[in-house]
Formats: C-alpha cells, structure tokens, sequence
C-alpha cells in the first residue's frame, strides 16, 4: 500500500459525523479517468445481466437490495450484482484506496476483512413510475443480525463504502436515502398511512467520484430513479473478520497477485482461529500500521 494513504485518514469531523448520523460523504475520491475506466466495467457486466428484451417479470423499483443476486434482469429493472469484486481486476483498487480505506480502519480497526461486495445499476425506470406511491425500501444491514443481537442500540460490526460512478446531485436520480442518526434506534416512527416515508428521510445527493461511508445499523434504501441518467454504484462491505462472508466471495483466483495486506481484506486466514485470535501473519494490515504509525497505534 502507498504510504499516501496517510494524508486521507480518519478525520474527527468525520469521526464525529459518523456517530452522530451513522454516515458522511467524501467527495472527489475517485478522479474522472478512475470513474470512466470502472464504468466501462460496470456497464460491460450490465451488459451481460441485462436482458434487452421487455421485462419478463417487471420488478417494483424499491426491491430489497440484499435480496439474492439477479439473473437476467429486464431493461427496467435494478441490477444488484453481488459479489462483482471478482469479476475485474479493476476493482481491487477500491479495495484499499488510498484516499477510503485509511477511513475504514479508522472506524473499525485493523482486525477487518471485505465481508461483501455489490455493484448496482438503477436504470431509468418505466413511464408510468411513481404513478402509485410507495414507502421506500427502508432497512439495516445483515438481515438476521438485527434480530439475534440482543441490545439496542446494537453493535456496529460492519460498514460500507459506496463508490458513486454516476452524479446523483439531485433528488430522483436512483439517490441513496438515509434516516440520519437511526443507526441507534430500533425502529424508525414509519407514519401510519403505510406509504409515506419517515420525515427526516434524506436524499444523498453526490456528484460522481464521490464516496459515502455508512454504518450497517443506519436505516437507508434505495430509490426510483425518474432521471434519463443510469445511476451506477459500487458498495464495499467492510467488518471484522470474524464475521461470516454474506456473499460467494470469488476472489481466489486473485489472491497471488495481492499483496499481503489485499490478501488480508479477501479472507485470507492461517485457519478458523486466525480470525477471532489472528497471529501477525493473519493481519499484515496491523504490521503494516504498527510499522508506519507505531505500536500503539495497533494497540489492543
Ligand atoms: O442502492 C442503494 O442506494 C442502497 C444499497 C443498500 O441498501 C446497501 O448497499 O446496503
Ligand atoms: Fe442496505
């Protein structure tokens, strides 16, 4: 890793803004050649997902975005392809970006892994879209976790960081929304008519190149994209690596062109106690701090 990585580390502002609203953006991560040359990949593997033909089974547009990967989805529809980190060596750039991952371990330390990746493509939808309102797909990350851990609020676990291709400036572009600050709540107050979305809902709005960085536990969804503007976004899912992988993780065919510290975030273990009581060669990543910043910044 490029030791340019430590002009981009964590700052307290975003420290700060990450507790108190379960998210923060960074804008200008990525420069416009990076955007131009991921999105050739994007749009190559849409193209392979995609079929041209009408819809078989038009989908509604706010779909639960951890649902399994698609198949062949429609012109319409929104392509949520897990596990894309595999699919192009491009990619494994984002993995520790020097000016992101440095805000990862930041927030959760050195004992961490990519626990999931997901590349979506939210098309312009359908004419007649937004004809019938809809509550959008509110939800917390890691399905089964918000149920069998019991505290509230609950721990942290994971985050992830999306990778924003295309500019979603203005509200109806496919944004990522948000309930600010819900990441310690259980539930949000969803208004009775069953449709409207809480009032603090809030629409993301970044231009391409930029990151948002967010908590798990943060309510947020996805939305309609009314634009002519395919919206086009790259979600990095980072944890401890004691955490279950949530998809295939396909990436072995990569690991001997890694790095040490890129073998770490793929899932690389000396055995199934590396990853609760890791030894120094299960987490280059902290050798690596330890080396650069000092002991005790890796310290416990
Ligand atoms: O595509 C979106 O805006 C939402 C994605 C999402 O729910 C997630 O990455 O966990
Ligand atoms: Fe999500």
């Amino acid at each position: 890793m490029d030791t340019s990585c430590f002009d981009y580390c964590l700052t307290e502002d975003e420290h700060l803004e990450f507790e108190k609203n379960g998210f923060f953006i960074v804008e200008n991560v990525l420069p416009p050649e990076m955007v131009k040359d991921l999105t050739t990949v994007v749009d190559r593997l849409d193209a392979q997902y995609r079929s041209t033909g009408a819809s078989p089974n038009q989908k509604p547009a706010t779909i639960d975005p951890n649902r399994p990967p698609a198949e062949l989805v429609g012109p319409y529809d929104r392509l949520n392809l897990m596990d894309f980190v595999g699919k192009d060596e491009i990619f494994l750039e984002l993995l520790d970006w020097y000016k992101t991952f440095p805000k990862v371990w930041g927030l959760l330390g050195w004992n961490i892994q990519l626990y999931h990746s997901h590349m979506t493509v939210t098309p312009p939808g359908p004419p007649d879209e937004g004809a019938v309102k809809k509550r959008l797909g509110w939800h917390q990350d890691s399905a089964r976790l918000n149920h069998e851990l019991e505290t509230t609020p609950q721990p942290r676990i994971s985050l992830k960081v999306a990778f924003f291709l295309t500019d979603t400036t203005e509200e109806g572009r496919g944004n990522f929304y948000v309930l600010p600050g819900s990441q310690l709540r259980k539930t949000p107050d969803f208004p009775s008519d069953g449709v409207s979305d809480p009032e603090e809902a809030l629409a993301v709005k970044v231009p391409s190149g930029s990151a948002v960085f967010f908590d798990r536990r943060l309510w947020h969804s996805a939305s309609p994209n009314y634009s002519e503007i395919p919206r086009k976004v790259l979600f990095y899912g980072y944890s401890y690596r004691w955490l279950r992988p949530r998809d295939d993780m396909t990436v072995d065919h990569f690991m001997d062109r890694c790095d040490p510290i890129r073998r770490q975030l793929l899932g690389a273990s000396t055995g199934g106690h590396g990853y609760t009581s890791p030894t120094d060669e299960d987490v280059p990543l902290k050798l690596w701090l330890a080396e650069h910043l000092g002991e005790e910044a890796v310290a416990a």
